[in-house]
């Protein structure tokens, strides 16, 4: 692939879709990983490379893929992410055009997609940081599972979000599971981690949790012993004005694919800064 010129540029069109394609062949490519899919990993790096963002300073956000320098590599809460950071190496020397920060929320966001869920408005325009040019962010910006509604309230207004934005992002935890060599908790939240739905509310709501009796932190799991939540996650449930949404998404998977769509889309768009009136995120799929 031609890398782009200075001038003489427009002749160069970056192909997304090929980015996109790359992603697709990368998610079941190794069966004996986790479910058998990279997606749920590959979500998680989009959020936590975005998740940073703090309106306040103007700092954080996916623009820059800080991820890829200490300390941020080495944070607690980026646990296992090498492992979707390293997977993406190849697309990214392949297509060396695009930059880090907007491969990885792009394969977010073609992950989200290829699972089942809705189309995610994405659009180009990161660039990332020199190691020498950027400021290392504070650790602490990533929520804690073991922590309450005051925490999450504390950790996504910052970011800009609200309550319906929350459950809705929190929704995400219908893929994936928890490593106990990763962040110390262990299980999914449903029985099919690698398909996007509205199960982890379904989930949340019908199903009955308790607390865990175990060495380990804080967590809660079903009878089956199974399936878990995180006290973030029961904390939707148990705070009143959280409540209504998750109780609306586990009856209308429609409503929820519709606002995730919206609120992740933004997730991956804070802090970037877009040419100015350069299109906003196209709400309609570019395949
Ligand atoms: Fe999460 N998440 N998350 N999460 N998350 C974990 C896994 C995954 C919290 C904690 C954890 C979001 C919100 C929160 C995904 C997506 C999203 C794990 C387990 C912990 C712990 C990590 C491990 O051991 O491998 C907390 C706390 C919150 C919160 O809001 C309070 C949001 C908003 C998203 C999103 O994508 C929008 C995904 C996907 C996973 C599964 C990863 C995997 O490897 O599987």
């Amino acid at each position: 692939e031609a890398a782009p010129k200075k001038s003489g540029a427009a002749s160069f069109k970056p192909d997304y879709d090929a980015v996109r394609k790359a992603v697709e062949d990368l998610l079941e490519s190794n069966e004996d990983y986790d479910d058998g899919s990279y997606g749920p990993v590959l979500v998680r790096l989009a959020w936590h490379t975005s998740g940073t963002f703090d309106k306040n300073t103007n700092t954080g956000g996916s623009n820059g893929a800080t991820m890829r320098f200490l300390p941020e590599s080495n944070w607690g809460a980026n646990a296992g992410l090498a492992v979707a950071r390293d997977l993406l190496e190849p697309v990214k020397q392949k297509y060396p055009w695009i930059s880090y920060s907007d491969l990885w929320t792009l394969a977010g966001a073609t992950a989200i997609e290829a699972m089942g869920g809705p189309h995610i408005p994405w659009r180009p325009g990161r660039s990332d940081y020199a190691p020498q040019n950027f400021v290392a962010l504070p650790d602490g910006r990533l929520p804690d599972g073991d922590k309450d509604a005051k925490h999450v309230r504390d950790i996504f207004y910052r970011m800009g979000f609200n309550d319906q934005e929350i459950v809705a992002l929190c929704g995400a935890h219908t893929l994936g599971r928890c490593h106990d060599d990763r962040s110390g908790f262990v299980g999914p939240w449903t029985n099919a981690p690698t398909t996007f739905s509205n199960l982890y509310f379904v989930e949340l709501t019908e199903n009955k949790w308790h607390k865990k009796k175990w060495k380990g932190p804080l967590q809660y799991e079903d009878k089956s012993g199974q399936l878990m939540m995180l006290n973030t996650d029961m904390w939707l449930l148990w705070d009143k004005k959280f409540k209504p949404y998750v109780q609306q998404y586990a009856k209308d998977e429609e409503a929820f694919f519709k606002d995730f769509a919206a609120a992740f889309s933004k997730l991956l768009e804070l802090g970037v800064p877009f040419p100015e009136g350069s299109a906003a995120a196209s709400p309609t799929p570019n395949k």
